[in-house]
């Protein structure tokens, strides 16, 4: 019999782009479809794939019957419910930051580690953090290759990484300097977002995001570290199986609405080319390479958001460094960044 897949933050952010990647889909190997989100949304209808869905509210109940449940809720609402459905029957699949390092808990990008699905004590996979999924599948190839060693990183956030509210604020910021003239003295964006009554206090950064950068992404853990530099450590090594691979970070919050941007330093056991970086690039299907800088190619966000792929591009060894390559990738968070992974690994396990 077709399997059951439940959706289980249907009505939110990521839920809405996993309902256009299901879509989109050729393969459809489900046979009900289950909607669910909180009480509030209970009763919303949807469609999916041309047939309308009424939205079931969060409970043990909503699980009966379902074979594979994918999380796209906060952190709190995962903790408490994937495993409920997983004493349901249901395998889970979560995108939330809950399970990521459990070590009963695979984390999974199906370009690197799909083999770990089988590996679910709990019955729960975990998804990684977008900015960490952002590079994933061009590293991982690297890595298969050349033996990753060292990698640092500086991250280009954008601001649906923080959800709806970044996205609403950001627009709101630009409105309130443009044509202000602003941006030529310290101080003068946050005099305009006072003026236009945004007080950061109800933003949902710590600094300003227009005609901005702001190196601070996540929340702040100590010792000079926000979470989202911590995470791209510590899933890294987790997803690439090297637990003592010497990782670096600085992850930076912009201007930008979707697709988050890294500037990756990746050091192997040997010298590698930019023509053999070139060659495993173009053997990984989910990888496009955007490298001509002679004629201005290369990835931007403006240019790439929507799409499914890991854009690659300024490919260049290291000058110093012969051991190291230098690259830049862009990836849209709320599609492989968050809800497209999940769901690639949901059709693996149905597979
Ligand atoms: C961010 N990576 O960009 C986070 C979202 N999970 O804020």
């Amino acid at each position: 019999m077709a399997p059951t897949l439940a959706l289980v933050g249907a009505t939110g952010a990521v839920g809405t782009v996993m309902i256009d990647i299901m879509n989109g889909r050729q393969e459809w190997p489900w046979g009900e479809v289950r909607l669910i989100a909180s009480q509030r949304s209970a009763g919303r209808h949807l469609t999916v794939r041309g047939v309308e869905h009424t939205v079931v509210a969060l409970s043990p109940e909503a699980f009966d019957g379902v074979d594979i449940a994918m999380f796209d809720v906060p952190d709190e609402i995962s903790a408490e419910w994937a495993p409920i459905a997983a004493s349901r029957g249901a395998v889970v699949v979560d995108n939330s930051g809950a399970f990521r390092m459990d070590d009963d808990v695979p984390l999974v990008v199906p370009e690197c580690n799909l083999d770990r699905i089988h590996d679910r004590p709990r019955g729960i996979i975990a998804n990684p953090n977008c900015t960490t999924l952002s590079m994933m599948a061009a590293l991982g190839a690297l890595h298969r290759t050349f033996d990753l060693r060292e990698l640092v990183v500086a991250s280009y956030q954008a601001v649906s990484g923080a959800g709806v509210a970044g996205v609403e604020r950001l627009y709101a910021e630009l409105a309130a300097v443009v044509g202000k003239g602003v941006g030529v003295r310290a101080g003068d964006v946050r005099e305009a977002l006072e003026a236009a009554r945004l007080p950061l206090e109800d933003s949902p950064f710590p600094a300003p995001l227009a005609l901005n950068v702001v190196p601070a992404a996540g929340s702040y853990k100590g010792d000079g570290w926000y979470s989202e530099e911590l995470k791209v450590r510590n899933e890294s090594r987790k997803i690439l199986g090297i637990p003592d691979l010497r990782v670096s970070a600085t992850c930076v919050r912009v201007p930008v609405v979707t697709t988050h941007s890294l500037a990756v330093h990746a050091t192997f056991a040997s010298e590698v080319t930019v023509e053999q970086a070139r060659e495993v690039f173009e053997a990984q299907p989910s990888v496009v390479l955007m490298d001509d800088p002679a004629d201005n190619v290369f990835p931007t966000p403006a240019d790439v958001v929507g799409g499914d792929p890991t854009y690659v591009g300024r490919i260049r060894q290291a000058l110093d460094f012969p051991n190291t390559l230098d690259f830049f990738v862009c990836g849209d968070n709320l599609r492989k960044g968050a809800a497209l992974n999940t769901y690639e690994i949901a059709e693996a396990l149905a597979r």
